[in-house]
């Protein structure tokens, strides 16, 4: 008899569970790269609450977002689909930028909508304002957004206080745009935003979100995308000066103890058996911001490049219960996020050409990847040029190489903006696996049964190149100062008066 009840009750629950949909909460770090977190070998990195998500969840080490810069890595990332589809090059969105994200594009929040999840952003969008906010997140399936909608160097430096408390932090930004605002939903909060109290904001905001939809029993997504890391680097009072790797471990250090209250709301909500957390960051580490910068460990260069160190990430999936802790080997990209949860939420993929692949498999069960290849697009992705490198499995070929303003000043010649763009043919091959940092290209007269690979690859960059119909450059569409978030849109003279107490 008490047999049965508790079968009885455990069926339930077993039925209970497996009808309520998963919670995502997903996590994007800003110019954080492969070397920077402490679980990646940073040797003075304070990241405490990561590097428990990937001692208690799966470590990828062969992880790719889409571009070496911003915007279109966070379009691949919301969309599933490489940026040049959506038209989110060349290049970035700035403040007053007439483009955005094309409103017929289904992000992975307008695609778990229509399950009854509440869906919320916080952080940075850098996907376009336009006139009348028309690309901001609650126009793209987010109930709620708190946040700053492009970098935080977009617009003139303030307020910036790193450690010791008086002394002010490096760089002046941008000076010849508005002050960068703090919207709430569509409504300009703070203008200038206080950053010295925003980690604190965002903090509270998402874990007041993750509680109320637990209240409600509603399945959640919220999307957290951290500035912090970025130029120009700083901490608030809680943080500056706690790390020994100055501005940017506190910057890091600060942005970890949010990681930190999210999970702590997750267990005392009683959702985290419930929830994928999943972290990784956008494009690598602007190394042109010296020690102020972060690092791309053993990879070669870093923002602005399209090799490794521009493009590979840390990545962790984290999933009590439901994902082994451990570590994958296994080729996956930003790409991927969206049909995975797709996948795990029962949700339908859109009826679009798709770049991203299914990752569940690796994740629940430490398995094979679906994908063998990663496209490699420059910051200026063009038509003309078309793809600059191609991984197939553990080989990666460059079509292309051209350094970046973003990874100056390292002892590497190649990375620099100095270096301009050399075309190979042959490719530059390498073998990633054996050689992580690029250094030693695979020699025809060495490896002669290269020629029967590169061949290969030839067939799969032409056979990809064919499906990819560039969507109209969004970013070509160019700015107009008039679209700058203004809190006083009718004062005078702009930009500086854009100021509201
Ligand atoms: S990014 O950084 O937005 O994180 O990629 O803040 O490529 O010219 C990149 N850029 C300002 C930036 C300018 C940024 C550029
Ligand atoms: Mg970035």
């Amino acid at each position: 008899m008490g047999f049965i009840h508790i079968a009885f009750l455990s069926f339930l629950f077993v039925c209970t569970y497996a009808a309520s949909p998963p919670n995502f909460v997903l996590i994007f770090a800003d110019d954080l790269g492969f070397g920077d977190l402490g679980c990646y070998g940073h040797p003075s990195s304070l990241t405490p609450n990561l590097d428990r998500l990937a001692a208690g969840g799966l470590r990828f080490t062969n992880f790719y977002c889409t571009s070496p810069v911003c915007s279109p890595s966070r379009a691949s990332l919301l969309t599933g689909r490489y940026q040049t589809r959506s038209g989110i090059y060349p290049g970035v969105l700035y403040p007053g930028s007439i483009g955005g994200l094309p409103l017929n594009e289904t992000t992975i929040a307008e695609l778990l909508k229509p399950l009854g999840y509440a869906t919320a952003a916080v952080g940075k969008w850098h996907l376009g304002v336009g006139a009348n906010g028309k690309f901001l997140p609650t126009r793209q399936g987010f109930d709620e957004y708190l946040g700053i909608p492009y970098s935080h160097d977009m617009g003139p430096c303030h307020n910036l206080t790193c450690f010791p408390p008086d002394v002010k932090c490096f760089g002046m930004c941008d000076l010849g745009t508005v002050m960068v605002p703090l919207m709430h939903n569509e409504v300009i909060k703070q203008q200038p935003v206080n950053f010295l109290d925003l980690e604190q904001a965002y903090s509270d905001f998402s874990t007041s979100f993750i509680a109320a939809a637990a209240a409600r029993n509603e399945p959640f997504f919220l999307y957290y995308a951290s500035h912090h890391t970025h130029y120009p680097q700083y901490a608030g009072l809680g943080a500056a000066g706690k790390t020994s790797r100055g501005p940017f471990g506190d910057a890091l250090l600060e942005f970890d103890n949010t990681v930190g209250n999210l999970l702590a709301t997750l267990e005392s909500t009683g959702v985290i058996n419930n929830t994928l957390v999943f972290f990784t960051s956008d494009n690598g580490p602007s190394l042109m911001r010296m020690s102020r910068g972060g690092n791309a460990g053993a990879l070669k260069c870093g923002k602005g490049t399209t090799y490794d160190g521009g493009m590979r990430e840390p990545a962790i999936a984290f999933w009590p219960g439901m994902i082994k802790p451990g570590v994958s080997h296994e080729l996956a990209s930003t790409l991927d996020i969206l049909p995975t949860i797709a996948q795990l939420a029962g949700a339908k993929v859109p009826p679009v050409e798709l770049d991203g692949v299914d990752m569940t498999e690796i994740l629940l069960n430490h398995g094979k990847s679906q994908r063998d290849t990663m496209m490699f697009y420059p910051t200026d992705a063009s038509e003309t040029f078309g793809l600059f490198a191609l991984r197939l499995r553990k080989y990666k070929a460059h079509f292309y190489t051209q350094g970046s303003i973003h990874s100056s000043t390292t002892p590497d010649k190649d990375c620099s903006g100095l270096a301009l763009l050399k075309p190979h043919d042959p490719p530059l091959l390498f073998d990633v696996e054996a050689d992580p940092s690029e250094h030693y290209p695979l020699l025809l007269d060495d490896h002669p049964h290269l020629q029967e690979l590169l061949e290969k690859i030839k067939r799969v960059k032409e056979k990809f190149e064919s499906s990819m119909l560039f969507g109209e450059s969004q970013i070509s569409k160019g700015t107009d100062p008039q679209l700058e978030p203004c809190c006083n849109p009718l004062c005078s003279p702009k930009p500086s008066c854009c100021q509201c107490h």
